[in-house]
């Protein structure tokens, strides 16, 4: 099958007036020309020590160049370590922001992407306003911030090109929105070839294929991914004939697939234009695989290529070096002389040295002030600790004597003089201790802030609009709460829309949307292969364009499939960007307690562990569930929702202002109030504990029983302790392992919450086996904690309090 050949454009050649187009080749080479040199300079830079690791982009210069001339206002990237090219030929980022992230440099003015969070060549552009709120994305140039795990940035990309399609189809919000202009805007990602090897790359094309959205993908093709060459990587050492079955064929669309030379600049910018071009009519997703790249400086700082290239090999990359040959094809085409370019190569090189300078003054002259105020902070308290504390003389010797310390230099000096002067409580200690305490604050907000949404919408700030029960409430299913809910929810909300496995045509497996395709369109409830990776994507990708997407796990022991997008992106994207971009993308997802292995599990603890940045719900039912979901779409965070996979059938009554009411996250409800102890817990297991309560009063115990309903936050009130006080006592009862989300409960409740000063008994958890659930009624009853495993638990404790009252039985 014939692939699209490189061939200089002889018409945008004739289009362009000679004279302006030779302007922006000369302008396209002083850009790759300036990349190069940052590289060059770059690693120098952390091969001295000023900077910790460094990862670039040359010898990826030339077909970046093309593809900036091909994205335009609206287009989103989602790429790579290696793009700095694009980015400094779009503007999106500059010779000293680069050096800024290399250096690390946590200030948001200086360092945009991330505030001096990521590591360097990880690129990003701020969609949100120092408010939080929304700029106009589709007038502007935009960058998602990239992440280091290989393809990990493939999912979000589908979902930027999603919400292309979405708006070109909206009935209402087509035209009339900040995020798009009919959808015509492309979603560009670009990836190495070996990391082409990910499931997350097929997963995503296929996806991007079935979806027809309009996905620019680019493939950086050196060959390599580290040291492993490509015969390790990828099926017969070739991408393009594999990636050949994905092309579109009559009636059968696919993707359009180029394969052209990295270093042909002509041929490259010719063939980004011409398929940008048609990308934004036909949305049909687009493959660029992009060969005979080169890495002169090899992967990253951590390593020299010629371990592992031959000699050929890197001979081979010199000649092909993409910026010696452009070099050539400007002299052969007459674009400029030699002693142009010469200038040109001359004036980028200062340039950029001048401006990494100014990058590693910038960052200094922060950390500089700092370390005069500690050393004179510091010298007064050892003028006067000589004799009782000589280390504090020491301690601001060598910061003296450190000509670039670190925060974490001065910040630990001052940490260990404020102990060593302990027994000195004069005015010079107390100004050490202001001194510390100021820096902590500072600290504080340029390292650990906007894990949450800061928002005036952050979750933090709504007040919940209590449920109202009355004699008229009725009486229903707990899949039909969740029906009335959901479409009332895309009636009144233009911008959310469903998607997942099964969500569609039957309206999801246990018909939360049954019905509500026909009436709202396959837009709005939509079903999806089966990729919960790329569902996830789909949904976080379509929520940084201002869409509210609902994407749905159909089982929560599926959502490992998804964990890594979950975990690496969407958690932590509100926090590496400090605030400049969000994803207020709900999953949702069933889970806990039915049948078997895999559809029983409860791996909360897995999941608590690895999404901190995302809040955690966990209603205990369909009515609750409702309360959540009416919270999130008021408020701009990202959510996963359990719902109680065995309790759509169960009867709820249903609030008369259900489609109203909310729940603040992080508020445990007392389901039932008692006095002797304190059962904590959530999901399936409320049920249960509710019944275990009723047993034990006939045993003459009174418990309380408490539903915590949400894991992140977690009771923010400090509701459980309120309760440990009065009862003296608790048990956290979950389904999940042993030390798993019981564990988390319990440093909450005994360190956060400091529960052990109204202890009569030492607290525990009552948990499932270690192993996964076995099949059946007996096998859930023999591995999950069941309600005489409860009563035991708490009847146990109360004997081991008052044998006579209760006598041991067991
Ligand atoms: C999931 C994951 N596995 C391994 C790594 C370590 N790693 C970083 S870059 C890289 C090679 C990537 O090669 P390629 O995709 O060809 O891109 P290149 O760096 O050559 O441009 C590896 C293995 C990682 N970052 N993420």
């Amino acid at each position: 099958m014939p692939l699209n050949t490189t061939s200089v454009p002889k018409e945008s050649m004739k289009a362009l007036k000679f004279e302006e187009f030779k302007k922006e080749v000369l302008s396209d080479y002083r850009t790759a020309w300036i990349s190069r040199q940052a590289s060059l300079i770059g690693r120098k830079e952390v091969l001295t020590g000023k900077a910790k690791f460094g990862i670039f982009g040359d010898g990826k210069e030339i077909p970046q160049l093309a593809m900036a001339r091909a994205f335009a206002a609206g287009d989103i990237r989602s790429g790579y370590y290696r793009d700095q090219t694009f980015m400094l030929a779009k503007g999106l980022t500059s010779i000293r922001q680069f050096f800024a992230q290399l250096y690390a440099h946590p200030s948001l003015e200086s360092e945009p992407a991330s505030g001096g969070r990521l590591m360097n060549g990880h690129f990003s552009t701020r969609f949100l306003d120092d408010q939080g709120h929304w700029r106009a994305l589709s007038e502007e140039l935009h960058s998602t911030c990239d992440i280091s795990p290989t393809a990990g940035q493939m999912g979000r990309a589908l979902g930027i090109a999603y919400a292309s399609k979405l708006y070109r189809n909206h009935p209402t919000l087509s035209n009339s929105t900040p995020f798009s202009r009919g959808g015509r805007e492309i979603s560009f990602a670009t990836i190495g070839n070996a990391s082409t090897s990910e499931g997350h790359f097929w997963e995503t094309l296929n996806a991007a294929a079935v979806l027809q959205v309009p996905l620019f993908i680019s493939i950086w093709d050196d060959e390599y991914g580290i040291s492993v060459p490509a015969r390790y990587q990828t099926a017969k050492e070739n991408l393009s004939s594999l990636l050949s079955g994905f092309q579109t064929e009559p009636h059968r669309p696919g993707i359009k697939l180029y394969t052209l030379r990295g270093w042909d600049y002509p041929a490259l910018c010719a063939a980004y234009q011409e398929a940008a071009q048609d990308m934004r009519q036909s949305h049909m997703p687009v493959v660029f695989h992009i060969t005979e790249l080169t890495q002169p400086q090899g992967h990253s700082t951590s390593g020299s290529h010629e371990r592992y290239k031959s000699n050929e090999r890197l001979e081979w990359e010199r000649q092909h070096d993409g910026i010696v040959k452009m070099r050539a094809w400007m002299l052969e085409a007459g674009m400029a002389t030699e002693a142009e370019i010469a200038v040109i190569e001359e004036e980028g090189l200062q340039y950029t040295k001048a401006e990494q300078r100014a990058a590693y003054q910038e960052f200094r002259r922060e950390i500089d002030a700092m370390a005069s105020e500690t050393t004179g902070a510091l010298s007064d308290l050892a003028q006067q600790t000589t004799q009782i504390a000589p280390e504090v003389g020491t301690h601001l010797q060598s910061i003296r004597q450190n000509k670039e310390p670190l925060r974490r230099d001065l910040v630990s000096a001052l940490r260990s003089s404020i102990l060593a002067a302990r027994n000195h409580p004069s005015d010079a200690r107390h100004r050490v201790q202001a001194l510390l305490k100021k820096f902590s604050e500072q600290h504080q907000t340029l390292f650990s802030s906007h894990l949450y949404s800061q928002s005036a919408q952050s979750t933090q700030n709504h007040r919940p609009i209590p449920a109202v029960y009355s004699d008229k409430s009725v009486t229903i299913n707990g899949y039909e709460v969740l029906n009335m809910a959901f479409s009332d929810i895309l009636k009144r909300e233009p911008a959310f829309f469903a998607i997942g496995e099964d969500v569609g045509k039957i309206g999801d497996v246990n018909q939360g949307f049954a019905g509500l395709q026909e009436i709202y369109g396959e837009n709005r409830v939509t079903d999806t292969g089966i990729r919960e990776m790329s569902i996830v994507g789909q949904g976080l990708g379509a929520a940084m364009r201002g869409l509210r997407p609902l994407a749905e796990i159909q089982y929560l022991d599926y959502l490992l499939y998804a964990l890594q997008i979950l975990s690496d992106d969407l958690a932590t994207l509100h926090y590496r960007t400090v605030g400049g971009q969000k994803a207020p993308l709900i999953v949702r997802t069933r889970g806990h307690r039915l049948e078997g292995i895999w559809h029983s599990g409860s791996p909360m603890g897995m999941i608590l562990h690895s999404i901190r940045g995302i809040l955690l719900l966990v209603p205990r039912n369909m009515v609750q569930a409702v309360g959540f979901y009416n919270m999130l779409l008021a408020c701009d965070e990202p959510a996963v929702v359990i719902e109680s996979l065995n309790g759509y059938r169960l009867k709820e009554r249903v609030p008369e202002n259900l489609l109203e009411f909310t729940l603040a996250p992080g508020i445990p409800e007392v389901l039932r109030a008692g006095t002797d102890l304190t059962l904590i817990t959530y999901g399936s297991c409320c049920r249960m504990a509710i019944e275990a309560a009723e047993r034990l009063l006939e045993l003459g115990i009174d418990v309380e029983v408490i539903d915590v309903q949400s894991l992140i936050p977690f009771d923010t009130e400090h509701r459980l302790v309120a309760s440990i006080r009065k009862t003296n006592r608790f048990i956290i009862v979950d389904e999940d392992v042993p030390g798993g989300a019981s564990s988390y409960i319990y440093q909450q409740v005994m360190e956060v919450q400091q529960a052990y000063f109204y202890l009569d008994s030492p607290g525990r958890t009552l948990t499932a086996r270690e192993h996964r659930p076995a099949y059946g009624s007996d096998g859930d009853y023999f591995s999950k904690p069941s309600v005489d495993d409860m009563v035991e638990a708490v009847y146990s404790m109360m004997s081991e309090a008052d044998s006579n009252l209760f006598p041991p039985v067991l």
